[in-house]
């Protein structure tokens, strides 16, 4: 029993080393946006983004099925909510987590080519200040 369950310590060991070594990139945790009702329409996406070994900036998202896209910040201002884009883009410290959700950050898609159905999902393509760039689907749902 004991040297079954020191192979397993060890491999387990091995995988998170694995892991580590490959996770100087911004990760994208569950990307997803609500569905948009008809064509020409707007919509947004969030997602989590975690920040690897050095501190990156997300600067821009791109998308097939947004004519533009723009990173939003949803404030509330003496009770009026009002989006504006984030114009030094969207800060990613190293290790920590950065949520973009509804009433907040935001990736804006503007002049939505095709309508979002619930249950599609969409490819964002996202571009850091480091130079990364990572592709996310996101899944398409109402909440
Ligand atoms: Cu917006």
């Amino acid at each position: 029993m004991r040297v079954v369950g020191g192979a397993v310590l060890a491999l387990v060991l091995v995988a998170a080393a694995a892991c580590s070594g490959g996770d100087d990139a911004v990760s994208v945790g569950d990307p997803w946006g609500r569905p948009s009702p008809s064509s020409a329409d707007n919509a947004a996406f969030y997602m989590t983004l975690t920040g690897g070994s050095q501190d990156d900036v997300l600067t821009s998202a791109a998308s097939a099925r947004c004519t533009m896209t723009e990173l939003h910040e949803t404030t509330m201002t003496d009770g009026t909510m009002s989006m504006a884009p984030v114009p030094s883009g969207i800060q990613v410290p190293a290790n920590e987590m950065v949520k973009l959700e509804p009433g907040g950050l935001h990736v804006m898609c503007m002049g939505v080519t095709t309508p979002l159905s619930v249950g599609e999902s969409v490819d964002i393509e996202l571009t850091f200040s480091s130079g990364d760039t990572t592709t996310v689907s996101a899944d398409v749902r109402d909440q």
